[in-house]
């Protein structure tokens, strides 16, 4: 009665481990329990960790920059390197840029995405918030399952500025749907760049130091009050500064609708990764910049205190040559060098490796962090946990097996990774989305297309008192009914 059964090993989710068995069948976990016969296929887990697949809640895939540089990845090569990372489903980001009609994004994107490998859905990144997008586009996106939106605060052609903010947060807030922030005070980032150009300090390595951790904290203050104005839900992406992650504890022990992510190069690299011999540092710009030890150290609290729903790893591949990171040539200054590093095959493995296996956060902890709180932040209801009636998107990790990274590993079409090099204890073995085995032992056996679009449903803001801002309060404006 079942079509597969995983049998003999230690199955861990976000609250449990124990000693069980897992029942497949059409796609769909049909029972959980200590020991299932039977099963047209019998996968030995002995030795092993059987965990809900990783979520992806971050990634650039098949996506044009402003500056109008393609990723390297596209949904087929992009979904290979994730589920070789131990991924069976992830959310790449749609991009609108100014002047573009967001039906015709997505059209695009849904042509792009039927190479996927695993089930996949979007963030739809607002970078033009016409009366058209706002009241027509928008709902029609969230219609079809899309319940989240990403805006950005910096980047002249992407920034909204705070009364845009305002206007997709009530928007999203109207439907359901969460606001996602790429968080960095544009004015302070563009000051940093004329005093260093001016001073003729454009190599890879001044990135590092143009985009200052106040322009991140400020930016992340301000983002957290204009939702808070609104009491509209929030996601924070890439928080790479010790205060900017306090800030996010601190809005949300007063009960904020807050989320917040940060990311394995901020973890695992710091600005002297930038300052390499020649261009060599441009393989480690990412916008915000990674920092330095301290700050890694400050992460790591917040990750283990809850800080952070989910660590992502926000794989924006450009390579390293004229098609990626040197469009404007391999002397271009540093704000010309398209900013971003691959990653999506290295964040669970990393994560493991860093986390569990050095003590730091728990085996619950990490399901937490790679899959379930992405599921129930952006809305992924059937996947991220291992119960009956579950999709069966299921990694079975080896916890003992011990590599050093290699770019082949990583299965992307990348030609470096900011990883290479790095000793990682656990390996993904079997990845299993919907019940079909798409990774084993180092193969991949998943046929091109065999992802799914998953429609979303709304972000759970269950435990989220929120805020009720007075001047919004019928109660208390005079009646005024100004709020969404
Ligand atoms: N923000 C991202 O989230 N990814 C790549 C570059 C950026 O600015
Ligand atoms: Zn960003
Ligand atoms: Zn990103």
């Amino acid at each position: 009665m079942f079509d597969t059964v995983i049998h003999s090993g230690m199955v861990v989710t976000a609250t449990d481990t124990f000693r069980g068995d897992i029942g497949i069948r059409d796609g769909r976990i049909a029972a959980v329990a200590e020991r299932i016969e039977g099963g047209e296929r019998r996968i030995d887990a002995g030795g092993r960790l059987v965990m809900p697949g990783g979520i992806e809640a971050h990634a650039h895939i098949a996506q044009e920059s402003s500056a109008g540089v393609m990723t390297a990845d596209d949904y087929y090569s992009g979904s290979v390197s994730a589920a070789f990372g131990g991924n069976s489903s992830f959310i790449p980001f749609v991009g609108q840029h100014r002047g573009q009609s967001v039906d015709d994004v997505l059209a695009t994107y849904d042509e792009r995405a039927k190479r996927s490998v695993i089930d996949y859905s979007y963030h739809l990144i607002i970078s033009d918030p016409t009366e058209k997008v706002l009241t027509d586009e928008l709902p029609r996106a969230f219609g079809r399952g899309i319940t989240s939106f990403k805006v950005f605060m910096t980047y002249d052609l992407m920034n909204l500025g705070d009364g845009g903010m305002l206007d997709i947060l009530t928007v999203a807030k109207e439907h359901g749907a969460i606001t996602m922030v790429h968080a960095e005070n544009n004015e302070m980032v563009k000051w940093m760049n004329r005093r260093l150009a001016a001073k003729g300090l454009t190599a890879p390595k001044y990135h590092a130091i143009s985009r200052p951790e106040l322009a991140e904290e400020e930016a992340i203050n301000r983002a957290i009050s204009l939702a808070k104005l609104v009491d509209a839900p929030l996601f924070i992406v890439h928080v790479s500064t010790a205060g900017g992650a306090a800030l996010v504890q601190r809005a949300k022990l007063a009960g904020a609708k807050l989320f917040a992510e940060t990311c394995p190069q901020y973890l695992a690299l710091t600005r002297d990764d930038l300052d390499r011999s020649g261009v060599e540092g441009a393989k480690f710009m990412c916008s915000p910049p990674v920092r330095d030890r301290a700050t890694q150290d400050a992460l790591w609290k917040h990750i283990q205190s809850g800080t952070f729903e989910s660590v992502s790893s926000d794989h924006a591949p450009y390579r390293f040559d004229a098609t990626g990171k040197f469009t404007a040539g391999m002397d271009a200054p540093y704000p010309k060098i398209a900013n971003g590093m691959p990653g999506i095959a290295a964040r669970l493995p990393y994560l493991f490796s860093e986390g569990v296996v050095r003590g730091r956060i728990t085996l619950q902890q990490f399901v937490a962090l790679s899959s379930t709180n992405a599921a129930k932040t952006f809305g992924m209801t059937k996947k991220g946990s291992l119960m009956p009636g579950m999709d069966a998107d299921i990694v079975i990790w080896n916890p003992e097996v011990t590599r050093t990274v290699t770019l082949a590993d990583q299965h992307d079409n990348m030609d470096y990774t900011p990883f290479e090099g790095m000793e990682l204890t656990g390996v993904p073995e079997v990845v299993i989305n919907r019940g079909v085995v798409i990774v084993e032992n180092g193969e991949l056996l998943a046929a091109e297309g065999q992802g799914r679009f998953v429609a979303r449903a709304c972000v759970d803001l269950t435990g989220k008192a929120g805020y009720r801002a007075k001047e919004l309060d019928p109660a208390q404006n005079f009646g005024a009914e100004i709020a969404p």
